[in-house]
Order: structure tokens, then C-alpha cells, then sequence
């Protein structure tokens, strides 16, 4: 990052900048960084010196006492937790599960009339202001740049227009296929008399309720959050690992460590990968990612979950890494599905992967690689993980929708896109904290800069973080 650039952004949030600390973010940081930094000082700083950037303060020698972390308490996938469905209905009983759970959040704001009720001839509903919940089947533009999109419940199909000159059409631009929403609007006849459409005045969304407020854990504890190690790639940057890793020895604060996925390269994951890997085999590649974890501080609670790179099944939810990849991790990995929900020290962390995130980009008008912030925004709002059937993703069908955000975490844990990005939405922390390796053949030609060797940690007490990095 460019310096004079960086002096101006701690100018514009009122604040001096020293050139020491200038030197460290133009070699390994971004907006984020400074952004990190700027909200962690404390009150009364009006010039940021390097005691006031963590990642700057030098190796300390005394002990902090901050006790023994508890276990992480896995409350979704489990390892063996998702189990497919095996008859061809599955994946009807899937999105009926995704229905009825998703409905039942807006039913209070939106009061559905079922849809056969609706578009029934004559019925009494015909020209008033009426409310329906569905899922979205399809989305068209009209002639005039309208969206038109046809919504389905367990009794029927209808279909909405959204105007293009109404307030909040930027939301209706940004539906995707297989969400689930709440429309009102008012119900409107054909020339014979028939349900033509409902005219949306408002679009409703499951969303996290306004009301929610962050909170934290009431024990002091920190987690540091990652993803994307690529292990075996000729891209991974062991010397930035080996930084943090000593790093690690010393933040005798840090209890907890979550891993969001693709911790090894993997094998004939994309064409002609053979290239450029550097560990030709899947359990050379997960036996190295094990002496990586075992040189971490033991008291440290790791938590892994796959991705899209991993050793198992690719559709979602994926299972936890196999018992035959496991042999050389330390006893302090815990294994888990993607997506879960691991509570530490009471702060429930969603963890996904995001392989959805490359599907939901292309649908979201706007969306984009280095705003991942706005699509983990676009999942809590959806409170559902990776809507999208039949794309990129593939969604395996189970009993219940694994990827139905049902309880509203505290932090939402993501990666995959290899770009970091730290949000807020509504009291929940977004953190993508991006990759460890450096840019790859594929994503140059797809245009995408990483930002390698960057992790987060958040304060479990307070839900503040810092980002630090270790090129
Ligand atoms: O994903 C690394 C990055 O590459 C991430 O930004 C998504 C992007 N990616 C991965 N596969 C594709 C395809 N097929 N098309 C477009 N973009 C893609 P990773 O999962 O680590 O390979
Ligand atoms: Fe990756
Ligand atoms: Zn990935």
C-alpha cells in the first residue's frame, strides 16, 4: 500500500502516524489493517506509535495469565453429523426443510398468505395490500428494467414485480435464485379477472433481527482465525508460516485457533495442478500440515474444517477430514464438518469454507472478490450460507439444510476467496482472513491478488479484533 496513502487515511480518522509504523502497513497491510488498528487504540491516543500496533510490540518473555482455554463445544457438524439422503425426493425434503425454517423467521413481519389462496380465481384477496412468503424459482427483467421474480410455497407459484423506481429496488437487484423471501405488496387482475402479480412494496429477508447485540464472552480469551493454507502447493509461503508460528509461541493470549478450510493444496483439484505442487501426495501434504500444527503452542485448541481442496466429499455439507489424513496431528485438532458452529468460551463461530461465495458474486450485482465483507453480509441476511442450487456449489441433499444459518452467531468464519475482509453486520463479526499462499497461475489469469499470511484475532471478551501480517 502506498505510503503517502496510508499517512492520509489515519489523517482523515484524525490521527499521527509514525514512519515506523507507515514502514510496517505499506509492506504487509491494507485498509484493513489500518482500520484494525485505528479501532483497537485506546481513548485518548492522538499519535500511533508502534506500542500502540500489537503486531509491532516485540516479543514479550513474562507470562500472561490467562488460564487454560476450555474445549470448543461443537454444536453443528460434528464429525458423522451429515448423513445423504438416499431416495431421489431428497432434495425436496431438503428445501422444504429450508422453506419452513426461513419462512418461520419473517412469518411475524410479513403474516403469508399461502399462494394458492392468492392466485385462486375471484379470490377476496384481489387488489389489496397482502403479504406471501416463498422461495425464489426464477428472476427476469421486464421490458422497462423491472425485476420479475416468480416465488413458490408448498401450494403454488406467483409472480412479483419489483419497480425499478422504487426505494429499495437495489435489494430486490441483489435476490438470487432459491433464497427465500417476504413480499408485500398489493395483488393485481388481469383483463379476465384473474391473479396477474402481486406489486412489491416491500421485500423482506429472514435477516438477523435488529435487535441483536453483540456478546461476548465474560472470561478473557482470544482466537486466532485463518483458512487456505494450500499445503503442498508451490505457492505456500513457509517462510511467512514460520513468522507466525513463532509469533504464536509468544501470544500466550491466544487460546484458540479456527482453520475455515483448504489446508492442503490436494491432488487433481484443477487441471494441470500437477505443476505446481511441491508434495505429490495427499498424505505427504496432510502429514506436513500436521508438523505445522504440531510446532504451534500446545495449549492451543485448533479447529479444523475442510473445503473445496480437502480429502473428502466436495458437496456441502462436507464431511470432517478422515481418521486416514490424521496421523500426524497433534491431539489438540479437533475435526469438524463444513459448515459448523463451535462455541469458545460461549462465542458461537459459524464456520464455512464459502465455495458459495463464488456463486453468490455472480449473482449479486456489484459483488466482487475484494468486498468478500458484503457477501458473508449477504449470507447472514439470507441466513443461509449458499442459496444457490445447480451452480458452482454442489449442495448435497440432506434431512435438514446444513447451510440454514438458524441460530445467529456471534462471528461468521469464511474463506476461499483469498482476500481478506473484516465486517460487522447487526452485532455479528465477519472475518475472512484470507490465504497462505501467494498468487496461483489460475487466479492471475482470473485477475485475483491475494493477501497472503494474514490472520485475525479476536478478543472473545470484548469481539474486537486486530489483524496481523507476517510476509
Ligand atoms: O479458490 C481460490 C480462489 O480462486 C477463490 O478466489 C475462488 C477462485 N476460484 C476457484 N475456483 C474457481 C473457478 N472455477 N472459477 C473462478 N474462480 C475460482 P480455491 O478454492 O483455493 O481454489
Ligand atoms: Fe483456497
Ligand atoms: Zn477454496
Amino acid at each position: 500500500m502506498d505510503k503517502r496513502e496510508i499517512v492520509t487515511r489515519f489523517a482523515d480518522a484524525g490521527f499521527l502516524v509514525n514512519h515506523q509504523v507507515v514502514n510496517y502497513i505499506s509492506e504487509c497491510g491494507g485498509l484493513g489493517v489500518i482500520e484494525g488498528i485505528i479501532a483497537s487504540l485506546p481513548q485518548g491516543v492522538t499519535v500511533v506509535t508502534p506500542k500502540e500496533v500489537p503486531a509491532m510490540i516485540p516479543l514479550r518473555t513474562d507470562k500472561l495469565n490467562v488460564g487454560v482455554s476450555r474445549m470448543p463445544e461443537i454444536l453443528f457438524g460434528r464429525a458423522g453429523s451429515s448423513v445423504p439422503l438416499p431416495d431421489p425426493e431428497s432434495s425436496y425434503t431438503m428445501f422444504r426443510d429450508r422453506y419452513d425454517s426461513l419462512a418461520a423467521m419473517m412469518r411475524g413481519r410479513v403474516s403469508p398468505i399461502p399462494i394458492e389462496a392468492l392466485v385462486r380465481t375471484g379470490n377476496r384477496f384481489m387488489d389489496q395490500q397482502i403479504g406471501l412468503v416463498g422461495m425464489v424459482t426464477t428472476i427476469s427483467t421486464s421490458a422497462k428494467g423491472h425485476r420479475i421474480v416468480e416465488m413458490e410455497d408448498s401450494t403454488g407459484t406467483i409472480k412479483v414485480l419489483f419497480n425499478k423506481n422504487r426505494d429499495g429496488f437495489a435489494e430486490a437487484e441483489s435476490i438470487v435464485p432459491d433464497e427465500v423471501i417476504g413480499v408485500k405488496g398489493q395483488l393485481a387482475r388481469d383483463s379476465m379477472g384473474k391473479t396477474q402479480m402481486v406489486f412489491s412494496d416491500t421485500l423482506y429477508r429472514p435477516d438477523i433481527p435488529l435487535t441483536n447485540t453483540i456478546s461476548p464472552s465474560k472470561e478473557p480469551g482470544k482466537a486466532v482465525f485463518l483458512s487456505d493454507i494450500h499445503v503442498g502447493s508451490n505457492t505456500f509461503l513457509p517462510d511467512a508460516w514460520e513468522k507466525f508460528s513463532a509469533w504464536m509461541q509468544t501470544r500466550e493470549d491466544i487460546g484458540y485457533m479456527l482453520i475455515a478450510g483448504d489446508v492442503v493444496d490436494g491432488i487433481g483439484i484443477y487441471p494441470d495442478q500437477d505443476k505446481e505442487l511441491d508434495i505429490k501426495t495427499i498424505y505427504e501434504q496432510y502429514d506436513h500440515v500436521g508438523e505445522l500444527m504440531a510446532a504451534l503452542p500446545d495449549r492451543l485448541k485448533i479447529v479444523i474444517s475442510p473445503g473445496n481442496h480437502d480429502a473428502v466429499r466436495g458437496a456441502e455439507p462436507q464431511p470432517a477430514l478422515p481418521e486416514e489424513f490424521r496421523g500426524n496431528f497433534p491431539a489438540n485438532v479437533t475435526f469438524v464438518e463444513n459448515p459448523a458452529v463451535v462455541n469458545i468460551q460461549s462465542v458461537n463461530v459459524l464456520m464455512y469454507h464459502g465455495r458459495s461465495i463464488d456463486d453468490l458474486i455472480k449473482f449479486i450485482p456489484g459483488a466482487a472478490y475484494t468486498k468478500v465483507g458484503e457477501i458473508m453480509e449477504a449470507m447472514l441476511k439470507r441466513r443461509h450460507l449458499g442459496p444457490i442450487y445447480g451452480q458452482r456449489t454442489p449442495l448435497l441433499s440432506t434431512d435438514k439444510d446444513a447451510l440454514v444459518i438458524r441460530d445467529v452467531p456471534d462471528i461468521i468464519h469464511t474463506g476461499h476467496v483469498h482476500i481478506s475482509d473484516v465486517i460487522s453486520y447487526r452485532g455479528v463479526l465477519g472475518i475472512n482472513a484470507g490465504t497462505w499462499q501467494s498468487q496461483t497461475s489460475f487466479q492471475k489469469q482470473m485477475n485475483i491478488t491475494p493477501t497472503p499470511a494474514e490472520v485475525v484475532v479476536v478478543d472473545l471478551s470484548t469481539l474486537a479484533y486486530e489483524k496481523f501480517c507476517f510476509l
